[in-house]
């Protein structure tokens, strides 16, 4: 390439082509192929946004970032936006000169460019899997408009919804440039499945679980948009090239979403916080004292968080997993870091300590460290989950209380993998079917505690206003002052 010819190209790939209907930074008005896959997609991706999105305020103008470049340095313009106008486009990170497969068998070999045939099928699960996930949480957080706490919350959940819908157009692109007929039956299928559908469900287990209250959003933003970030960024590490780098600009967005539930949640325990101590309360287990106050009780928060967290742990997969080993083996998905650690990148002889139940005890036993990649990536996620716990836990300090939010032991209400036929308290004890039965409403949340919640979900609609159980932010988006109206509501 002469240097004219390079910098046009990498033009084209900072700045974002919204001459086509779907905006994109892959040529697609030179792809006519796919752009007719993709127009063709189109109408059925609007009639589920308009099914199955958001409920109500589709004509609300809404304060929303948009992607209009993948240049690190600025990549997202603010504005209002009416939701079914958002331009969901096709990004993917500029492709890097000379990428070489970082890991696996093919270690060092030149990254692909198209499917390698003989890992097809592999490929086009893992990208259904992880296209599936992305309706799958809009579809659970459709009617939490309704309550929302303040027109920042409603901003945020819609940009939160806008971007997951943009993450499924990421994985129909993948699907339809480089899978052919069954990649455009399986974009189809992406469009049917419903999630919590009995027929028809999600496909993993955590994305057919309903969403009731703004902090199970919180926590689900926080929790399994993380296991969202572990993922993409071990696919991002992918020998398939276009993969890593749609993953690679999905990631970009993802970090937002996690912000929402992080802060969420502070903002949850900050305001319990004041309220208690304005109120002069000294022990934050009291319950009824608490709850009096309108505010949601430490232990309640706690309940939540271990559903979630459990909930989170089982979409790693089981932790001993001959699909993970063969996904790496093949250069198809890497480790969290993978080109950041220091080994051999095959793991061939190599060993991980897996926790296992052995003769009725929980145990750590060294495995051989392929099979057991799903158990480090877990492991890398508690650790990344544990940050917010820090934070949360200051606030409670800081306020004078001798309470501590723990994320619960991982043998604690699974569904899949090593602990899926027994049951552990939050601390690990393993325990009979009849003492779950009797107590595990103290460890997850009960109908009452759902009841309690859902009586403090009365949405806060004028501008600057914030329900009583949730504390302002900090800072607005886009540094934008207290009073902003994030959402234009139509009347
Ligand atoms: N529920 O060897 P195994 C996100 C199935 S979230 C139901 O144990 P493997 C987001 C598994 O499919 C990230 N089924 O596990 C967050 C397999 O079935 P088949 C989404 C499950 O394959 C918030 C069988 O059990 N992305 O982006 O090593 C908002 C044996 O599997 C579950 C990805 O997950 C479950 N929890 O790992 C929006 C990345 N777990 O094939 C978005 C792509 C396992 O025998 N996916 N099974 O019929 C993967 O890497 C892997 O498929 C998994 C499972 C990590 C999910």
């Amino acid at each position: 390439m002469t240097e004219n010819v390079s910098k046009e190209h990498a033009m084209n790939i900072m700045n974002v082509d919204y001459s086509t209907k779907i905006p994109n930074n892959v040529n697609l008005s030179e792809d006519r192929q796919v752009l007719k896959a993709l127009e063709g997609w189109h109408p059925g991706y609007m009639n589920w946004w308009n099914d199955m999105g958001p409920e109500g305020f589709q004509q609300s103008l809404v304060y929303l970032r948009t992607a209009y470049s993948v240049d690190p340095r600025g990549w997202a313009k603010f504005d209002y936006v009416k939701m079914p106008d958002y331009r969901w486009g096709i990004l993917l990170a500029p492709q890097e000169d000379n990428r070489v497969i970082p890991f696996g068998e093919h270690y060092g070999e030149p990254a692909w460019q198209e499917v390698p045939g003989e890992y097809r099928a592999m490929l086009r699960r893992l990208v259904v899997v992880q296209g599936d996930t992305e309706p799958a949480s809009v579809e659970q957080q459709r009617h939490l408009g309704k309550t929302a706490p303040s027109l920042y919350d409603l901003r945020n959940l819609f940009q939160v919804n806008v971007e997951e819908g943009r993450h499924l157009w990421a994985m129909v692109y993948l699907l339809q440039k480089y899978f052919g007929r069954d990649g455009r039956e399986e974009a189809d299928e992406l469009l049917r499945r419903r999630s919590g559908d009995a027929d028809s469900p999600r496909m993993l287990g955590a994305f057919n679980e309903a969403t009731p209250d703004w902090l199970s959003f919180f926590m689900f933003t926080y929790f399994t948009d993380r296991d969202g970030k572990m993922q993409l960024h071990s696919l991002a590490q992918s020998g398939f090239d276009p993969l890593s780098r749609t993953c690679r600009f999905m990631l970009t967005e993802e970090a937002h979403h996690m912000f929402v539930g992080e802060t969420g949640i502070s903002r949850v325990v900050q305001r319990t916080c004041e309220a208690m101590k304005a109120a002069g309360i000294g022990d934050p287990s009291d319950i009824a004292k608490v709850r009096a106050l309108g505010v949601i009780d430490l232990p309640t928060i706690q309940k939540k968080l271990n559903l979630h967290y459990s909930l989170s742990l089982d979409l790693f997969g089981s932790e001993v997993s001959t699909n993970a080993a063969n996904a790496f083996n093949a250069g198809i998905k890497g480790r969290y870091r993978e080109t950041q650690i220091e080994d051999d990148h095959r793991l061939q002889n190599s060993t991980y300590p897996v926790l296992k139940l052995v003769n009725g005890e929980i145990r750590r036993v060294d495995e051989p460290a392929l099979t057991a990649l799903n158990m480090r990536l877990r492991d890398d996620y508690t650790q990344d989950c544990a940050k917010g716990l820090l934070r949360w836990n200051k606030i409670i300090s800081l306020a004078g209380y001798d309470f501590k939010l723990t994320l619960p032991n991982v043998a604690f209400h699974r569904e899949i993998g090593e602990f899926r036929d027994v049951h552990a308290t939050p601390d690990g004890v393993l325990i009979d079917d009849a003492t779950w039965n009797k107590r595990n409403s103290e460890w997850l949340p009960s109908a009452d505690d759902g009841d309690f919640i859902a009586s403090l979900m009365t949405p806060v609609t004028e501008v600057g206003g914030f329900a009583p159980w949730i504390s302002p932010p900090k800072v607005g988006i886009d540094n934008k002052p207290g009073d902003f109206e994030y959402v234009k509501i139509e009347t």
